[in-house]
């Protein structure tokens, strides 16, 4: 019984991954950086694609895919920045996989510069979906606790980079950035590690600089 339950397992994460490598080489093709965003429900996914619309706007085109178990609001925000954005709803699964953003790709302009990819709120199956990202960032905020990689340490493993919400909230909270990023470089070494606050601002210039040279890497053939 467990053999057979490993094998489909392997199965499917198999065949998402042939489908996620045909996204990545379409987006390659296209000169599309696309960034997959993961994190806890309310970590401030949607909160930091708001404010790097905001900033990108007039200077770098975005789209992007939600993902959320039900309702559009997700979606609804990003509209609201100008921004299109297509809302998949799972039903009830807990992760995105790359058959439902191959079902979308169709309607992603060719113009764009980021394709983002918000997951379903989510610190473990999404980790393991592969989605034909060129980048993924694993978000942590400050009220979930600095204790949280070595406790999920999939989805710090499989991201390129960390980073850390809601830095405004430091002064009232026991976390600790630096045990928080200490625990995830222990995981995985070569992860950059940004501290924003995306209401206030702050460390968004650094996230948004990160994303803009892997853009230009993707554009002349190094990514
Ligand atoms: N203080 C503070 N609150 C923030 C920040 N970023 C997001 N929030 C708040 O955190 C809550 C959740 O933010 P969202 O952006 O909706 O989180 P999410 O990760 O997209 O949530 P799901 O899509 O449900 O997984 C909202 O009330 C935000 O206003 C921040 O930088 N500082
Ligand atoms: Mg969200």
């Amino acid at each position: 019984m467990t053999t057979k339950t490993i094998t489909v397992v392997r199965d499917v994460l198999a065949t998402n991954k042939q489908a996620a490598a045909a996204i990545r080489a379409e987006l390659r093709a296209r000169g599309i950086l696309c960034v997959n965003l993961l994190s806890s429900p309310g970590s401030g996914k949607t909160t930091l694609l708001e404010a790097l619309a905001d900033r990108f706007r007039g200077r770098r085109r975005m789209a992007v895919i939600e993902g959320d178990i039900e309702t559009e609001r997700d979606a609804e925000r990003i509209r609201a920045k100008g921004v299109e954005a297509w809302q998949i709803t799972t039903g009830g699964a807990c992760h995105l996989e790359a058959k439902m953003i191959g079902k979308v790709l169709g309607n992603v302009p060719e113009a764009i510069d980021f394709l983002f990819i918000e997951n379903v709120g989510n610190l473990v199956c999404p980790a393991s979906y592969d989605l034909g990202e060129d980048l993924r960032l694993v978000l942590l905020s400050s009220p979930e606790g600095d204790d949280k990689p070595a406790k999920y340490p999939q989805a710090f493993f499989s991201a390129d980079a960390l980073v850390l919400t809601k830095s405004d909230l430091l002064p009232y909270l026991p976390f600790d950035p630096r045990r928080a990023a200490a625990e995830a470089l222990a995981i995985k070494p070569t992860l950059k590690v940004f501290t924003i606050s995306a209401l206030c601002g702050d460390g968004l210039d650094a996230l948004a600089t990160y994303l803009v040279e892997a853009l230009e890497r993707l554009r002349s053939g190094g990514a």
